[in-house]
């Protein structure tokens, strides 16, 4: 597959940014190895995680990308608002990757604390960020396959 017309969008969070910042330079870097022209990549900032899909949506249905990067941090607290927030990010970016047929990749981490997040954002346990560029050109390749 030729990578170098692919166009990808990212959309990421702005809270928790010291953490977001590392995923997107994670998955900026990734893109660039897989040979995707930085030219092509459009960057998003959104105030949290939960608002992460409403612009995915405004992204995948423009029509102008081959696939919608989403990068957050949602760390679990004292009260609720992890549940509140995680599932509804997750479930809305499966949803309208279906829906659009643009692939929406979860880039988001959801961890107990903030050591398990900078272990994922190019600690210990790699960059989800640069996963997701990975997962998102896989994706595309996949699907180039199946509507060819
Ligand atoms: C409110 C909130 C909290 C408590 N924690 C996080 C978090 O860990 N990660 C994240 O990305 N966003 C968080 N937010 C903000 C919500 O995602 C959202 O922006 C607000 O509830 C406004 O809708």
């Amino acid at each position: 597959m030729d990578t170098t017309s692919l166009r990808i969008g990212i959309v990421a969070a702005e809270w928790n940014d010291f953490i977001v910042s590392k995923l997107i330079t994670g998955a900026t870097e990734a893109l660039a190895e897989h040979g995707v022209p930085a030219a092509n990549v459009t960057q998003v900032r959104c105030p949290g995680s939960f608002e992460i899909p409403v612009v995915a949506s405004a992204m995948a249905g423009s029509g102008r990308y081959d696939a919608v990067i989403a990068l957050g941090v949602v760390i679990r607290g004292e009260t609720a608002h992890f549940e509140y927030v995680s599932g509804p990010v997750a479930y809305g970016l499966a949803n309208i990757a279906v829906a659009t047929g643009v692939p929406c990749i979860f880039g988001v981490l959801t961890t107990e604390n903030i050591e398990q997040a900078l272990d994922r954002a190019g600690g210990n346990f790699g960059n989800k960020g640069a996963e997701s560029a990975t997962a998102a050109i896989k994706t595309i390749a996949a699907l180039h396959e199946v509507r060819r």
